[in-house]
């Protein structure tokens, strides 16, 4: 096993990987910036390094500092959490070359996800099912080919930048008038944005749902999935409330795409924990784009299925077998997760500011992954996510009723929340059945 990790990540991730470490005797190392000396993270780490003046993200973006911590500390692993350099492939490089372990898959392997034309191909030739589309890049002089390409596939289409995901660089097309410049201004904003202005073409699905399948695997021929989650209820490509297992899919279907994500993962070697993204429409699942990190809503995969993601990441970084076996995953009850922000409930910006009372709800089933407590400033600069409350029941509803009743219990004072919001969502008769699609939320807020 692992016998020191430094975490470089802050918030609330940075307490969930702590207490993954703790678990397995694993010593920790926190790293900070001088404004975040007071944090959670700093105090329940065995040591902590500051790693730069900047009350920014910046200190958490550093490379060189974080592998001189790494180095003055004597760690052997780096786990990056979520966001921050957790899909950065030159990072991950560079942590092994100094001779750290990257909690996290091979580099190449993070490179090849984060160019979606590869990452696509790569699926598709494992036999994942993928949006119908260009198959390949866009070509950069051939305005015949690319008209072509759009017949075939059938408007709407929707062009997307290789280098881009989660929502960043994409165009919707609707008829050939409008294709060749749309595809020329999304080619300039990727060049501008990603300094790669590759493009590819998918069929433009109206009104998917975004489901999501864990995976986890060793590098050493195992690997197993953790069963789906829902997380259709977003805005602007912020998740807001996400659930495990995704309800109402067609079972042959989901069967099948478990399926093809174990035999994907064996084909590639994928080492760790990983998500096949999905848009699911019409009893059908296409593979969209595959994340190569442990994610924000993990935890509802967790509750579902009682393995740690985290604690599965550092075996696999240690170089030990998954612990256990796909027979041994049972889909048991049902999770959601409503994300806390610390931000304006109309305008939906960040509102940092110091919090006067906080009260995390409890109970059978309710768990609160968050770094905040009474007297907690919310820092300006990073993203607004102040905690996570993820309950846990037999069925959907008793999940759901406890949700209810953990929302009226949290209290947050001081600084502006989505709590309201959150309390709102889970009184609605449509997100209630189950099953709402993508524009749902931001359709719900438009009336409301
Ligand atoms: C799509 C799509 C419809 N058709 N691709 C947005 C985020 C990025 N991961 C992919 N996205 C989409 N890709 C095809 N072929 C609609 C979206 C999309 C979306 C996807 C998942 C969750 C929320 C979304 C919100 C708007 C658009």
């Amino acid at each position: 096993m692992l016998d020191k990790v430094l975490i470089a990540n802050r918030g609330e991730i940075a307490l969930r990987v702590l207490r993954a470490c703790k678990e397995l005797g694993i010593k920790t190392v926190a790293v900070h910036s001088k404004a975040d000396r007071e944090l959670m993270h700093v105090r329940l780490a065995d040591e902590a390094v500051c790693i730069g003046p900047a009350s920014s993200a910046q200190s958490y973006l550093n490379i060189p500092a974080l592998i001189s911590a790494a180095e003055v500390t004597d760690s052997s692993a780096i786990h990056p959490g979520y966001g921050f350099l957790s899909e950065n492939a030159n990072f991950a490089e560079q942590v092994e070359r100094s001779g750290f372990v990257f909690v996290g898959p091979r580099a190449e392997t993070i490179r090849m996800m984060g160019d979606k034309v590869s990452a696509i191909s790569a699926m598709k030739a494992a036999g994942v099912p993928t949006v119908p589309g260009s198959d390949g890049p866009l070509p950069e002089d051939n305005d015949e080919a690319i008209l072509a390409t759009a017949q075939r596939i059938g408007y709407p289409v929707i062009i997307k930048a290789a280098a881009g995901g989660g929502g960043r660089g994409m165009r919707v097309v609707h008829s050939e008038g409008s294709l060749l410049s749309s595809v020329s201004v999304t080619r300039n904003e990727a060049s501008t944005s990603f300094g790669d202005g590759t493009l590819y073409m998918e069929k433009f699905l109206e009104n998917p749902r975004h489901v999501e399948v864990q995976v986890l695997a060793d590098g050493q021929g195992n690997a197993i999935h953790l069963y789906d989650r829902d997380c259709s209820l977003q805005r602007r490509h912020q998740k807001v409330l996400e659930e495990a297992p995704a309800p109402h899919l067609e079972p042959q279907a989901r069967e099948n795409v478990f399926k093809a994500c174990i035999d994907a993962c064996i084909e590639i070697n994928y080492r760790g924990a990983g998500t096949f993204e999905f848009l699911y429409e019409n009893g059908q699942f296409f593979f969209i784009e595959m994340n190569t990190r442990v994610q924000v809503e993990h935890p509802v995969s967790e509750m579902v299925t009682g393995v740690d993601i985290v604690k599965e990441q550092l075996r696999i970084a240690s170089g030990l077998p998954l612990s256990i076996t796909q027979e041994d995953v049972q889909l048991n009850g049902h999770a959601f997760e409503c994300r806390i922000n610390a931000e304006d409930s109309r305008t939906f910006m960040p509102s940092p500011g110091k919090i006067e009372l906080y009260h995390a709800p409890g109970g059978l089933g309710v768990r609160m992954d968050s770094h905040i407590y009474t007297g907690y400033s919310v820092p300006p600069h990073y993203d607004s996510l102040i905690g996570k409350l993820i309950t846990w029941g037999a069925s959907r509803e008793t999940a759901l009723t406890r949700m209810r009743n953990a929302l009226d219990e949290l209290l947050v004072e001081g600084i502006k929340t989505n709590i309201d919001l959150q309390k709102d969502l889970v009184r609605d008769s449509a997100f209630q059945q189950g099953g709402v699609n993508i524009h749902y939320l931001e359709k719900k807020l438009g009336l409301t």
